[in-house]
Formats: C-alpha cells, structure tokens, sequence
C-alpha cells in the first residue's frame, strides 16, 4: 500500500519537504503520498502578510508576525536556494534586501512553477497528532475550517514545519496592567505609521527590538528607548535613542530601570521578548520542549524526534540560515523516508545530537554561531543531491553582514552583495532604505537606471 506523508504548515519549511519529494518523483523516484495542511487561505507561512492580529476569521490564533514595510534582515544572498536562484525567478538581478512581498514572491514562485499546490489543504487546522505502535501509525486530526469539519486521516509520517515564530513569549513587568499606553508584542505589530510622534519602549535587544524600532524611526516615531535583559545592542542609534538595563516596574507613563533611571512620557511599550516552541497539536511523547535555539534537544540531525524517527520536525531551531537550510533538512529527511539514508540505533542518535547541544552550549558570540550552523546545514547537504550550496561562502557573507550592521544599522540594507549560486553582483537599490518608503513589489522592482553595484 502506499506510504503516505502529512505536513504540518505550507510556510518555507513545510514547502521545502513538498519540494524535495516533487523532485525525486520527477526524477522517477516512488514517492509517497503528501498531503500539506495549512491553517491559513495560503501557503507562504509568516511571509504570507496579515492585517490581522489576535483571532482570524475562524477564530483561531493569527499565525503572522510580520509587519508592514518588513524588509529582509539579511542578504538574500544568504537564504538563496540552490535549485532555484532570485535571477532566475526574476528574470535578472535585484538588489540584495528585497522587502517582504518580494520573498514571498520569490518562495511562492518556485514551488508554484513545480506544481506542488495540489498537495496543499489550505483552511485546515491541524488539531491533535497521535501514534498508534500497533498500525505503526500516525493519526492527524484536523479542522476543516471553511466547512467547520474535523475529521481524522492515518498517515506513515509527519512532519512539523509549523513555525516557532508566532507563539509570543510575554514577561510580566510590575505596573505594566496600569500604563495609561498601548502595550503589545512584536507578533501583533503591524504597521510604524501609528508611532510616528510617539516615545516607544522596545523590552528585548534582538532582531525584533532593533528593526521595529529602526522602522519606528524610519515612519516618524519622537523617541525610543530599549530595555535589555542580558545585553545592550551597542549600535550607534541615532538621535533620540536610548539603551537601557531591565524594566523593573510601570508607574503611569514613566517606567523605571534597573539601574535606578527612569523613561518618563512613554506612549507605548512593545514586548520584542522572542517567541515559544509552540507545538498545541502534539501528545507530550512527540513534542519538541524547548526555547529558543539553534540546536534544540532530541533531535536528530536537528530533524528526526528520536523516540520515533518517523515524526520529523523542519525548521525547529533559531536561524541564522533560513530557506536553504530548510531545504537542506528536507532532502535529508526524504531521503531517510526513501530508504537512500539509514538512520542509526537510537543511542547513536542521541548522542550525537548531544554532542551538537553540548557545541551550541559553548558558543560566544555571533560568528561561532555562524560557523556552527554552517556545519549544521554542510553535514546535511553532504548527504543528499541538493544542488550545490557553498556554504563556506555564505558564512563570510553572514559575518560581513554582521560587520555592516555594526558600521550602520540605518545603512546596512543598501548595500550588495554577489550570488552564492549564480555568481551575479546584485545591483544597488534605487533609493537607499530610509528612504524607501514604499515597501510594495512594484516599486522594488522599479528600478530606473539600475546599477550594478560592482
Ligand atoms: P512559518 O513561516 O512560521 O510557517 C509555518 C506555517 O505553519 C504557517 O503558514 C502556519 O499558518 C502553519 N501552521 C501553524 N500551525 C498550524 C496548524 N496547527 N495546522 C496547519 N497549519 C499550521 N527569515 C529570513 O530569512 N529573513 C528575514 O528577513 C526574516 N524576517 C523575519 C521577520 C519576522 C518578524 C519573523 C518572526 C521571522 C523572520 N524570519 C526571517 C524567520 C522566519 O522564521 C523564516 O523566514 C520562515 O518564515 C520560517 O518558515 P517556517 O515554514 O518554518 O515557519
Ligand atoms: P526576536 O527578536 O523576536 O527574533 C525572532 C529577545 O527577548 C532577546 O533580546 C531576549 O533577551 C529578550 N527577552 C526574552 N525574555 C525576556 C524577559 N523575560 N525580559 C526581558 N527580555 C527578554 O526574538 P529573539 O529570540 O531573537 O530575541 C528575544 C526572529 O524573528 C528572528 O529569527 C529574527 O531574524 C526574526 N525577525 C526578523 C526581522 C526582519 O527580518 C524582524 C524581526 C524579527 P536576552 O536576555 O535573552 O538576550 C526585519
């Protein structure tokens, strides 16, 4: 009887498995049978834009994160597919930090061109996964949200590719309930043009706190001050920012510090305090605990739960590597479920990924952690026939992106750098970032007079 395979959410993770078995079954390879669920009406995950926030039309939690005028935060040089470069679905080079509607025209064209949607349920919310050693069978029961159905399917695998950045993870700060200003998460952030004027408090000293509040800036906000727990940022903000230690508690509109000082007149107070691993779906037997990390527990090769091999998870750790990493585990992962790979006994697994966690517990700074995921995605590619990816080469353009943001974290994103893949310099924006204030396709990639930057 046919094998059948179920994916847990159509964003890049769960589109990269689709791919990866679209491309042996086209090169003759019997594949399995793949049915893709996806809460939302279409797939691209956080990339597919959201007005919404809190509940959706079906009441249930709004997956996205991303805001309006999101640009990329890294090179896209860096999360290049290797089967499918941005000139190619371009049709030439465009600059190296394309704005959000831009990538998701870029993920969506790939697997559209490879025909994959007929895989793809959308509207459907998976509800409860369960594993019946007996039928050595997984059943997934879910949600068809349109005909408000729920119904259950068997399935030989599943893999989760539901994304762990969408659940908030919100501290709670003394006085916070009483501040007389808007308060939110980052994942319910949607749109700068509401602060312009306005003295915002970022708490966190990430990706988050340091691009809403350059976006904030950028659409006319008066003020901002962060609050780190750990560490401050460090870049040189312009006028009118301020880093400063842990809230301790909110007393009308003034809140105060760790250190004894104070930021009075704030207006809003956003939460960039990260995400959890959030998995509502799965019994505790197969569900990934963890926080935040490039080399969650449990996890073999970073993909297979290692109690039972056959729940794979796609995407589960913090990223520096993004798209290509996600194909990476994915051509690894089909070719486990293809018989081209096999897995060792479960004491081998385990120890190694210990070994991968015990690694990760080392690490310092910014470029080790560069270097340790680059290992991670180079030992998974060296395993399959993933078209080519030099990841040492993309390693040197994360560590040069790392050094541009410090030289200038308003600038960074105008500059340019040459594809991994096709060897192509992309050309400079028309408009330097802080002044592009039109985050549409269209105006991107409008680009009069286009310059290669080299
Ligand atoms: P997601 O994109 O989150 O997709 C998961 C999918 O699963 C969603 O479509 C969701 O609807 C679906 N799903 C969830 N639960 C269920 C369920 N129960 N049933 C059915 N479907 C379900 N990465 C970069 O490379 N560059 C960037 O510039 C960048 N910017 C980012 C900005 C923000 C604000 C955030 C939060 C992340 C950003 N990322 C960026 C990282 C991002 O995690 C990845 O780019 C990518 O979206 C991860 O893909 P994924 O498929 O693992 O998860
Ligand atoms: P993210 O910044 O949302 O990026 C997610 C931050 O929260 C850390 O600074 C952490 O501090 C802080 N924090 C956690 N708990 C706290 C507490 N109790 N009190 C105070 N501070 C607390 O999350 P994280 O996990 O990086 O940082 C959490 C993802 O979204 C990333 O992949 C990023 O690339 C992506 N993103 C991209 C963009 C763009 O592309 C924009 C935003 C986010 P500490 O002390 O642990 O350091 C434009």
């Amino acid at each position: 009887m046919t094998k059948r395979i179920a994916v847990i959410g159509a964003g890049p993770s769960g589109l990269a498995v689709l791919r990866a078995f679209e491309s042996a079954r086209k090169a003759g390879a019997d594949v399995p049978e793949m049915v893709c669920y996806e809460k939302q009406s279409n797939w691209g995950g956080l990339w597919n834009y959201t007005w919404r926030t809190g509940l959706d039309e079906f009441g249930e939690p709004v997956h996205g994160s991303m805001y309006r005028y999101l640009w990329s935060n890294g090179p896209k040089e860096c999360l290049e597919f290797a089967d499918y470069s941005f000139e190619e679905h371009f049709g030439r080079p465009i600059p190296s930090y394309p704005p959000r509607a831009v990538l998701h025209d870029y993920i969506a064209g790939r697997v559209e061109r490879s025909g994959v949607r007929q895989y793809c349920k959308f509207n459907h919310a998976v509800r409860d996964v369960d594993f019946d050693a007996a039928t050595d069978k997984f059943s997934v029961t879910v949600t068809d949200l349109v005909a408000q159905q729920r119904f259950t399917e068997e399935f030989d695998y599943v893999f989760v590719c539901n994304g762990h950045f969408s659940t908030p993870n919100v501290p709670y700060f003394e006085g916070v309930e009483k501040f007389l200003g808007r308060v939110l998460h980052a994942h319910d952030f949607r749109c700068a043009d509401e602060f312009a004027g306005k003295h915002v408090l970022m708490i966190g000293s990430s990706y988050s706190a340091e691009d809403i509040a350059t976006q904030c800036h950028k659409y006319g906000a008066a003020r901002i001050t962060f609050s780190y727990r750990t560490k401050p940022m460090g870049f040189e903000w312009p006028e009118g920012f301020e880093e400063k230690p842990l809230l301790t508690k909110v007393v009308g509109r003034t809140c105060y510090f760790k250190d004894g000082s104070t930021a009075d007149d704030v207006d809003a107070i956003v939460f960039c305090t990260g995400y959890q691993n959030h998995y509502p779906f799965l019994p505790d037997h197969l569900k990934l605990v963890t926080r935040t990390s490039l080399y969650p527990g449990n996890l073999y090769k970073g993909i297979f739960w290692e109690q039972n091999p056959k729940l794979m998870y796609v995407g589960a750790q913090d990223q520096f590597y993004t798209f290509n990493m996600f194909d990476a585990q994915a051509w690894y992962a089909r070719d486990v479920v293809l018989g081209r790979i096999t897995l060792p006994d479960y004491d081998t697994m385990h120890a190694d990924s210990e070994a991968w966690v015990a690694r990760n517990g080392q690490l310092e700074n910014a470029e080790q952690m560069i270097d340790f995921q680059t290992d991670y995605v180079r030992d998974l590619l060296a395993a399959t026939d993933y078209p080519h990816l030099d990841v040492d080469t993309v390693a040197r353009l994360f560590k040069e992106w790392e050094h541009h943001k410090a030289e200038g974290i308003l600038t960074y994103r105008d500059r340019a750098y040459r594809s991994v893949i096709t060897g192509t310099m992309a050309p400079s924006h028309h408009t330097t970032w802080m002044k592009a204030m039109d985050d549409s396709l269209e105006a991107f990639l409008n680009q009069p007079g286009q310059q290669a930057a080299e």
